[in-house]
């Protein structure tokens, strides 16, 4: 029998005006801490916080989803029906979604399945219509910077099926009415998540990952779906001991959910929301650390068949990207991108040599940490032989620079760092140069990248190319 949770405190509100990036970077990137920002979502680069909320009582302005919207098809659950680990989706109309609300409106809450509008991706489906601007803090963004360029994983049937929904981005807006809410979880690939309330108001319970095991069954499969259920003792022994961080979001304000921490949300009021998922430097390690524990338990899961099997290594990686949404190979390609792109723009920045750039300024202090962070894992990786057997080459040097997506990988990272650190004299150049502007592509032309170790001897010859 549940005893009800055990409730430690509040998270943190802070005034995101009166933050500094670097204050960001070390109190809850780096520490991986949540926090509430307040003070971001200005209205006048906000259109969501105007055109989307009814005034002067805030709340969503159902009829313009409607007429400007309408024929999207959007995801919508059932919170009172459970399929699985998640809650049961059905594919509609926004504009029968919103059908579904105003009827609700009219007869109250004593309905048992509550529609929530989840996971639409209004940025990729929208682009003309800018309905946010993603706060700085939130902007070294390589998750989403990647998919506006490449795709994640392009030949498994998972794919084919998942490529126009689910692959395309992660960012997405949230609309459900007052009794809807999320089960327990923790984020696809452990990422950051940012979540903006435009109108409404949610409560959120949080778990810090050292005490996730606690919400799992003895065998670490499965995990309590509602907090507030009865959870059974017997199933779940830990559970009362899991020690609870709370919060109550209110319009205007953004909260910061860190990697990995296993949270629960409910609508206390209609409520709409933006939310992007999204890693970089700081929780890299994170995304490695769930691959390798997600292929691992692959493996386990089809080991009886190892004897039998041509190619088990090449199972339990489609299992994984399958399951958890990219592989190995997937993860490395990735990586080995952003390598690229960090280090093109290192050497850039490098080969200026004015006033403000070299070591000490804080973009190449980023960027260095960037490709340090970028090393360790294929270090890791290296040592646990994680692309054994691949022939394929993830990625060809003269091939990416000839590519058009890369470079517009480059500019915007380099865009983002700049605005970032507000190194403005480097802004115009990464507006419009091309790639072999940016770098003498004669030092970097050098190699194509297989493994890990090909990865690391790249990094280590570039890096001791700069002269900072
Ligand atoms: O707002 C919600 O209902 C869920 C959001 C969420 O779980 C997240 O941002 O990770």
């Amino acid at each position: 029998m549940g005893m009800g949770i055990n409730i430690k405190g509040e998270v943190e509100k802070v005034n995101g005006k009166e933050l500094s990036y670097s204050e960001f970077v070390e109190r809850y990137m780096e520490k991986n801490q949540p926090v509430v920002l307040t003070g971001l979502m200005d209205d006048n680069h906000w259109r969501a916080c105007t055109d989307w909320v009814t005034h002067p009582l805030a709340k969503p302005n159902f009829q313009f989803f409607s007429t400007h919207f309408g024929p999207s098809k959007v995801q919508v659950a059932d919170c009172g029906s459970r399929e699985f680990t998640d809650q049961k989706r059905e594919e509609m109309l926004l504009s029968d979604f919103v059908g579904r609300c105003l009827q609700l409106q009219v007869q109250g809450s004593s309905v048992e399945s509550v529609p929530y509008l989840k996971d639409w991706h209004f940025v990729k489906e929208y682009p003309q219509y800018v309905a946010y601007i993603t706060p700085m803090f939130f902007c070294d963004d390589w998750l989403n910077l990647y998919l506006d360029n490449f795709t994640i994983h392009t030949d498994s049937d998972t794919y084919q099926r998942n490529e126009e929904i689910c692959c395309s981005d992660y960012r997405f807006v949230y609309m459900g009415v007052k009794g809807s809410w999320t089960p327990l979880h923790a984020d696809v690939f452990r990422s950051y998540s940012w979540s903006a309330n435009v109108c409404g108001k949610k409560r959120w319970l949080f778990l810090d990952p050292s005490q996730c095991h606690l919400v799992f069954d003895r065998n670490m499969k499965s995990c309590v779906y509602n907090i507030f259920d009865e959870v059974s003792n017997s199933k779940f022994p830990g559970f009362n001991e899991a020690i609870w961080l709370e919060c109550t979001q209110d319009a205007g304000e953004i909260i910061f959910v860190p990697s990995g921490w296993y949270h629960q949300v409910h609508n206390l009021e209609d409520t709409i929301s933006i939310n992007h998922n999204w890693f970089n430097a700081y929780n890299l390690s994170s995304v490695w650390n769930l691959l390798l524990r997600d292929y691992n338990e692959a493996k386990e899961y089809i080991e009886d068949i190892k004897d039998i099997c041509d190619d088990f290594e090449g199972l339990c990686q489609r299992n994984l990207a399958a399951n958890t949404g990219m592989n190995f190979f997937d993860f490395f390609t990735f990586m080995s991108y952003f390598t690229l792109a960090n280090l093109v723009l290192l050497h850039y920045i490098n080969t200026r040599n004015e006033s403000g750039t070299g070591s000490s300024s804080t973009i190449v202090q980023h960027l260095l940490m960037n490709v340090g962070c970028l090393r360790k894992i294929a270090s890791e990786m290296k040592h646990m032989d994680a692309l054994e057997g691949n022939h394929d080459c993830v990625l060809d040097m003269i091939k990416a620079f000839e590519d058009p997506r890369f470079s517009k990988l480059c500019m915007q990272l380099g865009r983002t760092y700049v605005m970032i650190h507000e190194q403005f004299y480097l802004s115009s150049d990464f507006e419009s140069i091309s790639i072999s502007d940016l770098v003498d592509l004669n030092i970097m032309t050098s190699s194509q990248i297989y493994t890990p170790e090909d990865l690391i001897k790249f990094i280590d010859n570039s890096v001791a190319e700069l002269s900072i």
